[in-house]
């Protein structure tokens, strides 16, 4: 029979098993963190960002006008940049060393860190620090892009300001050992500045003007800059729009949703209900493959021996835990 208790200790014990393989907890949500009291320090605006981003987003804008002028084979590439820059986010800097979902071995994490410089969001050091607070502290002032202050906070003004101060004290506590020994990423950190100007803005602006005549400036604004815009924003709506609406099947308590939309655009990121509750599953989503392009290209790395140890939550464990705290959005329909 299943009692309440039981299916509450197979849930825990599932928890910390899979934790203990991983060799890391610090991305599961601490409940005994609470806010300070009192007034919330002032926003610091960095106008340096502000400006910078400013202009990116008009970038975009143009390139958007420029589509029609450009070569077939110009619009190709830009696709294959956005899909591999993605990669480096979702199968990179956050499936495998934010969470350590599965394992890779040396060549996949150098093609990830590779890729994960053209997405340019920081260095892997310095996302998955961020990405690891996101998690232990989810929507309170430890969370680096905390979406209780609101849409715009989660998805870009959170760049845009200085850091709550408990973000920062919160994050010096974290366990970071397992991304310090990586020879990888601390090459891509020392290295990190010249990776971002060679990958994201020049690889990909080179490539359509010397292989087929592509005009410089359709070459630089629609593979680099356009393609480097949509993919900020299709990972920070994660952050924004999948922790604000869509179901919530899996726990009703927390604010991350699912919102397949998300999904479509982040690769198979915006299964975010499923993923604050398990945040050790390497296919972030219980559906395998289906909006998820990111778990299809985990499958064919372990097919092709680059990776192994695929951390997968048991069906049992989802099922007890739907019924336990889920909203009953997936039995209704
Ligand atoms: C970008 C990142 O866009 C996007 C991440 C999104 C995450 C999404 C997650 C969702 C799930 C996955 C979905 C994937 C979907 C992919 C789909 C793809 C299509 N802990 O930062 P500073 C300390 S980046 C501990 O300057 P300020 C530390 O000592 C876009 N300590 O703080 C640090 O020094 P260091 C491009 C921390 O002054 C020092 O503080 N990049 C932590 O408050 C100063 O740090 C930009 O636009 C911590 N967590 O400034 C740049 N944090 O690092 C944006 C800080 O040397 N960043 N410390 O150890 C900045 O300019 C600044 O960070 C700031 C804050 C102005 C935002
Ligand atoms: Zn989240
Ligand atoms: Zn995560």
């Amino acid at each position: 029979t299943r009692n309440g208790n039981a299916v509450v200790e197979k849930d825990l014990l599932n928890h910390e098993d899979l934790a203990g393989d991983r060799g890391m907890i610090d991305d599961i949500f601490d409940e005994t963190y609470r806010e300070k009291e009192g007034p919330k320090p002032p926003l610091r605006y960095v106008w340096r960002n502000i400006i910078l981003m400013s202009l990116l987003h008009l970038g975009a804008l143009f390139a958007l006008t420029l589509i029609p002028s450009a070569k077939i084979q110009t619009l190709a590439w830009a696709v294959l940049c956005f899909l591999v820059s993605a990669l480096g986010i979702t199968a990179g800097s956050h499936r495998l060393w934010s969470h350590r979902s599965y394992k890779a071995t040396l060549p996949l994490r150098i093609f990830l860190t590779i890729a994960n410089s053209m997405a340019f969001q920081n260095d892997i050091y310095e996302w998955v620090r961020d990405h690891r607070v996101h998690h232990k502290f989810s929507e309170t002032d430890a969370d680096p892009h905390n979406a209780m202050r609101g849409f715009f906070f989660s998805h870009i003004g959170w760049l845009l300001v200085r850091k709550h101060p408990d973000v920062i004290e919160k994050g010096q506590k974290l366990d970071l050992s397992d991304i310090k020994a990586d020879k990888v990423v601390m090459f891509q950190r020392r290295y990190y500045k010249p990776s971002v100007v060679l990958l994201c803005f020049t690889l990909p602006a080179v490539v359509p003007w010397y292989f087929w005549d592509e005009s410089i400036v359709i070459s630089f604004f629609i593979p680099a800059i356009l393609r480097y815009t949509l993919g900020l924003n299709a990972t920070w709506l994660v952050n924004s729009a999948a922790h604000m609406f869509g179901n919530r099947p899996y726990d009703q308590n927390i604010n991350p949703r699912e919102n397949p939309l998300v999904s479509l655009g982040a690769l198979g990121e915006g299964f975010h209900n499923y993923h604050h509750t398990f945040p050790y599953d390497y296919s972030t989503s219980e559906f395998g493959w289906r909006f998820n392009l990111t778990t299809a290209f985990i499958d064919l790395m372990c097919l092709l021996g680059l990776a192994s140890d695929r951390k997968k939550v048991s069906k049992e464990v989802i099922l007890a835990r739907k019924m336990r705290t889920g909203d009953g959005s997936h039995k209704s329909g």
